[in-house]
C-alpha cells in the first residue's frame, strides 16, 4: 500500500467554456473523510480525504450541475462514503457502487434508494486483486433486474484478452477512460483502431472521453489526447460521457486545474450539439432516465 499521492488542486481556475445547462459530471469520487468513512484493509493506496462538501463545492465552481460518483477501489465494497454523498444531495449527485456477487437483495434496494444505477468491474492489477470473471457475470446477472448498468475499467492491453467477456455483457456497459489508450501510439494504431471496431460491433457499449491527464504523455493542456477523445466523440455522439474524475487518484506527475480540464471540452466537442449530448443527455438518460429528454 502506497501513499505517494498528490492531493487535489487547491484553488482550480474558473473555466471560460460555460457548460451546457444542466450539464453532469459523470466521473468522480469521494474519500472518506477517513475518520468516519474507513479506507478498506485490502486498498492498493490510501489518497487523502476528499469529502462530499468538496465536490459540490468544486461542481459548482465549474458550472456543472449534477455528478456521478463513483466507488473507488480505496473504499473497496464498502459503498457507505458513497451512499452518504448521494443521500445529502438532494437528487443532484447518483452513484455507481462496488458489489460482491453474494450482496443481499436489500442491500441493492438500498443502493438503488440511495441513487445508485450501476456497479462498476475494475481490471487494473494495480488497483485490485483478480476477481474471476464468472463472478462478475454472476453481479451482472443481479443487477440488471434494477435497470442498472455496468461500468468497465481496463487498459488497451486487457482488450485482445477481456473482448469477448465484455462483449458479453448484458445491457448498457460504459467504458472509463476511452479504455486507457496509449497515446503515443496515435489514433490510427492498431489497438486503438481495435477499440474502436469494437464499439462499432457492440453498440450497447458506452465510453468515458475523460481523464486527459492520465492518458497523456505531455502535459496540460493535454494536445496528445486530443484526437482520440475527439473521434470518440464524434464517431459515437450519443455513447460518449464525461468526467473530471475528482479528485483524480494516483496522480504522481501533476495535479490537473479542473478548470482546465473543462476547458478541455471544446476541443473535443466541437459543437454546441455535441457538447450537449456529451454533458447532458447522454448522462441524463443513463443515471436519470425519469428526467431524460424533458
Ligand atoms: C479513476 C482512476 C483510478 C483509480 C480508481 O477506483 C479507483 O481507485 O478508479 C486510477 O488509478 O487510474 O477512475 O479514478
Amino acid at each position: 500500500m502506497t501513499a505517494a499521492y498528490l492531493p487535489f488542486h487547491p484553488d482550480p481556475s474558473k473555466p471560460r467554456f460555460q457548460v451546457p445547462a444542466g450539464a453532469v459530471d459523470a466521473h468522480c469520487h469521494v474519500f472518506g473523510p477517513a475518520a468516519q468513512y474507513p479506507f478498506a484493509p485490502e486498498r492498493k493506496y490510501t489518497p487523502v480525504d476528499a469529502p462530499k462538501e468538496k465536490l459540490f463545492a468544486l461542481r459548482d465552481h465549474l458550472g456543472l450541475s449534477r455528478s456521478v460518483i463513483v466507488q473507488a477501489t480505496c473504499h473497496g465494497r464498502d459503498n457507505s462514503a458513497l451512499v452518504d454523498a448521494l443521500r445529502s444531495s438532494n437528487g443532484t449527485a447518483r452513484g455507481v457502487a462496488v458489489v460482491g456477487a453474494g450482496v443481499e437483495d436489500d442491500e441493492l434496494v438500498r443502493l438503488h434508494d440511495a441513487g445508485v444505477r450501476g456497479v462498476r468491474f475494475n481490471f487494473l492489477k494495480r488497483l485490485v486483486d483478480d476477481t474471476p470473471l464468472e463472478t462478475f457475470t454472476d453481479i451482472a446477472a443481479r443487477i440488471s433486474r434494477l435497470g442498472w448498468h455496468l461500468v468497465v475499467y481496463f487498459e488497451a492491453e486487457d482488450l485482445e484478452r477481456l473482448k469477448s467477456f465484455l462483449g458479453e455483457l448484458p445491457g448498457t456497459v460504459v467504458i472509463d477512460h476511452m479504455g486507457r489508450p496509449d497515446v503515443s501510439a496515435g489514433v490510427d494504431s492498431a489497438e486503438f483502431q481495435q477499440f474502436i471496431r469494437f464499439l462499432d460491433e457492440h453498440p450497447n457499449m458506452h465510453v468515458k472521453v475523460s481523464c486527459p491527464e492520465r492518458l497523456t504523455r505531455a502535459e496540460p493542456p493535454y494536445d496528445d489526447v486530443v484526437p482520440f477523445a475527439r473521434t470518440l466523440v464524434e464517431r459515437l455522439p450519443d455513447r460518449v460521457l464525461w468526467g473530471t474524475d475528482w479528485p483524480h487518484p494516483n496522480m504522481k506527475s501533476h495535479m490537473p486545474d479542473d478548470g482546465s480540464l473543462v476547458d478541455f471540452i471544446p476541443r473535443i466537442a466541437a459543437t454546441e450539439a455535441l457538447q450537449r449530448k456529451l454533458l447532458v443527455d447522454n448522462p441524463m438518460r443513463l443515471y436519470w432516465p425519469e428526467e431524460a429528454g424533458r
